[in-house]
């Protein structure tokens, strides 16, 4: 594998889904980097910081008629932009893997969750449901109506380069509001693809107003601008608990809507009587999945300590094993980290978990001769003898720190005792065990689940968790509700005007 083959398959990628050239491969001063081998695989502009604010203001144009297109149109829009998404699968799975670093399966998984999205904003489109409300005075009807609102501010990571976009864009589009999408400056490429994509749609569906979808290819300083505009009334931003700590109290300062979904630190618990089998492999794919990148990655493990040598050595013969590498390869379990920084707070936060009394199995750099400016992670367990501060934060890397327990509010107890709150999950057979996991006692994250790993949820649930994870929700349910605002109608059709609460005036 050459250099040139990387950018002249990235090239050729981005051709076949219609991104102009000069897009991607002209003189851009964004370079983009394949963590596969580290080689520049494009260029694209970044937008002028002064240009947010014309971006702003046509998506106000295109706000102005496309919330009065009736849903179910706009939901035809979305339904052909999963259309779209389905004919060109494999080639945008193909790019998440070149910008990304994912292993095939998983580049095209993210693909399918997009396609997954569209489906279920479709059958929304035919929804968005309000109540109707008994009145306490005769001839009264009340109700409630759910509006567009307006541009909606989309900030999304590099982990999750196109998937989580779609979960925002289909949902705001049916519910009536233009998106403005800041991807991450990591992976300027894909985004750029789903606009090319989007786009055809656009063309395909014929009266959408211009600039419904646009992108902003920028730095922080584009997503604070977002964040900033009274225009925008809604952001909604996936990434760091320290970007959800800038972007949220200026939203807030301006009484705009926020929905974030920010670090997670996610744990499993391992109950004595739990198959242990389905549980190392939901442990694997969780904890070394995407290498450990996803927000829902498994970092925390809870084991009796019945089971918990059992379980273990288990683990660790399983990881001896895993297939770190190239991740267009057929059989790579493990591809590489997004970039040196990414590697070295994998390396630092080792570091740490050893000086705090961790015992690391696995860990360290892989295929640096090969490619000396890619950062391939060999996935760690390390067994702590406590929750030390290590453990206590997200490190984006694939290490899992094992501690047992004895007791099951004990463990979860320690488990709730960070300060993230996105994904949980306990395996056990015995009944009692997981419903208490599920109770208000139990787990406090967003995402609580029995027999399986915390990761890889499916679209038509809420995504997103408490405490420091930020308390939003995307994606399923009734998550939708984000991106409307709510109106309370009250109708008199007679032909009196009684007050509520028995009021006289006059
Ligand atoms: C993320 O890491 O930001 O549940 C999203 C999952 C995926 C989404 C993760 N469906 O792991």
């Amino acid at each position: 594998m050459s250099t040139l083959d990387l950018r002249a398959q990235t090239r050729s990628l981005l051709l076949s889904l219609g991104v102009p050239a000069e897009r991607f491969d002209g003189e851009g001063e964004l370079r983009v980097r394949s963590p596969i081998d580290g080689s520049v695989i494009g260029q694209v502009p970044v937008d002028l910081v002064t240009s947010v604010d014309t971006k702003i203001e046509r998506a106000q144009a295109a706000f102005q008629s496309w919330r009065v297109v009736p849903a179910p149109r706009r939901g035809e829009l979305i339904r052909l932009l999963g259309e779209e998404l389905r004919a060109h699968k494999d080639t945008l799975g193909e790019l998440v893997t070149l910008e990304a670093g994912k292993v095939t399966s998983e580049g095209l998984g993210e693909v399918q969750e997009m396609i997954d999205i569209c489906d279920f904003a479709v059958g929304l489109s035919r929804q968005l449901y309000g109540l109707t409300i008994a009145s306490e005075r005769p001839g009264h009807r009340m109700m409630e109506t759910w509006h567009p609102v307006g541009p909606c501010g989309v900030i999304t990571a590099f982990n999750f380069p196109v998937a989580v976009w779609a979960w925002n864009a289909a949902l705001a589009i049916v519910c009536g509001n233009p998106v403005l999408w800041k991807p991450s400056e990591k992976t300027p490429l894909t985004a750029l693809a789903c606009q090319a994509i989007f786009d055809r749609a656009v063309s395909r569906f014929g009266d959408a107003p211009a600039d419904l979808q646009q992108l902003l290819v920028g730095q922080a300083v584009h997503g604070e601008a977002l964040a900033a505009s009274t225009k925008v009334p809604i952001v909604s931003a996936t990434g760091s608990t320290r970007m959800g700590r800038a972007v949220a109290p200026v939203v807030a300062q301006r009484f705009g809507k926020a929905i974030l979904e920010l670090g997670g630190n996610n744990a499993m618990i391992v109950a004595p009587s739990a198959d242990l089998e389905l549980a190392v492999r939901a442990i694997a794919f969780s904890a070394v999945g995407t290498a450990g990148q996803r927000c829902t990655s498994l970092r925390r493990l809870f084991v009796h300590e019945a089971i918990s040598e059992e379980l273990l050595e288990r683990l660790e013969r399983a990881y001896g094993s895993l297939p770190v590498g190239d991740p267009r390869e057929a059989g790579t379990l493990v591809g590489p980290l997004i970039d040196r920084t990414s590697y070295e707070a994998f390396a630092e936060a080792l570091r740490r978990a050893t000086e705090a009394g961790g015992q690391v199995s696995g860990g360290g750099r892989a295929l640096s001769e090969e490619h000396p400016q890619a950062f391939y992670a060999r996935p760690a367990i390390v067994r702590m003898p406590r929750q030390s501060s290590v453990v206590r934060e997200e490190t984006f890397a694939p290490i899992l720190y094992a501690m047992t327990y004895s007791d099951l509010d004990e463990a979860i107890a320690l488990q709730n005792g960070v300060t993230q709150g996105l994904s949980s999950c306990i395996f056990t057979n015995d009944l009692r065990e997981a419903e208490r996991f599920l109770s208000a006692a139990g787990s406090d994250c967003g995402i609580a689940n029995v027999n399986i790993g915390p990761s890889g949820a499916e679209i038509g649930g809420a995504f997103g968790g408490e405490k420091e994870t930020g308390g939003g929700r995307e994606s399923g349910s009734d998550a939708w509700k984000g991106y409307m605002r709510r109106q309370t109608n009250t109708v008199n059709y007679s032909a009196e005007l009684p007050l509520a609460q028995g009021i006289k005036f006059g």
